[in-house]
């Protein structure tokens, strides 16, 4: 079984095998969620990110955790919110997804994602909350794995609120 936990503040702080990052195309760092991370881990991830060639959206690439307690950060880059006609949903689960079978790959039992697009990338929040909990959901019914504990970290009360919302009342477990 898998718990889907949702939790407050900043993700950087969480004691977690993998950090999922809502990059950008570069690699090489940013503000919001990535901003912060790259300051956390340290220059030496800045290094590793140079090394990657960048990431197409929609898809994911792993770096060491530097000098957090986590092992990994996996790095994804969501879409931009262009009106919803333009495959905006299918990427942002595909971000999901794809963070989800790269973890899986390195036999990890914990990750934390951010709320992926929905900061300067502007992807409607309920929408975005939504197409995430139904994709790691689905990635779990569909693949073995050995996700044993999977975090939701919202940043802001509003994400918070709608998260649980949404998360109360269906099944918590995967
Ligand atoms: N911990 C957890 N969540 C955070 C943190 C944090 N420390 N800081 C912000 N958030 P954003 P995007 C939340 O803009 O929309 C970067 O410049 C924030 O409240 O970080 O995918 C990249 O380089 C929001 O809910 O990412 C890209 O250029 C969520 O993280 C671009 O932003 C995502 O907001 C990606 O835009």
């Amino acid at each position: 079984m898998t718990s889907l936990e949702i939790v407050t503040g900043d993700i950087t702080k969480l004691k977690v095998d993998v950090i999922v990052n809502a990059a950008n195309n570069t690699l090489l760092g940013g503000g919001g969620v990535d901003g912060a991370i790259h300051k956390a881990a340290g220059k030496e991830l800045l290094v590793e990110c140079r090394s990657l060639g960048g990431c197409t959206t929609g898809e994911a690439k792993v770096t060491k955790g530097y000098n957090l307690p986590a092992n990994y950060f996996i790095h994804t880059v969501g879409p931009i919110w262009k009106g919803g006609q333009n495959n905006e949903s299918e990427v942002l689960v595909s971000c999901y997804q794809k963070s989800l079978l790269l973890a899986n790959s390195l036999a990890v039992s914990s990750i934390a994602f951010p709320c992926i697009s929905t900061g300067v990338y502007h992807f409607p929040k309920v929408i975005a909350a939504n197409l995430a909990i139904s994709a790691v959901k689905q990635f779990l019914k569909e693949h073995k794995h050995h996700l044993k504990l999977i975090f939701f970290c919202c940043y802001i009360d509003e994400d918070y609120q709608q998260y649980c919302t949404l998360l109360k009342g269906s099944n918590k477990k995967g």
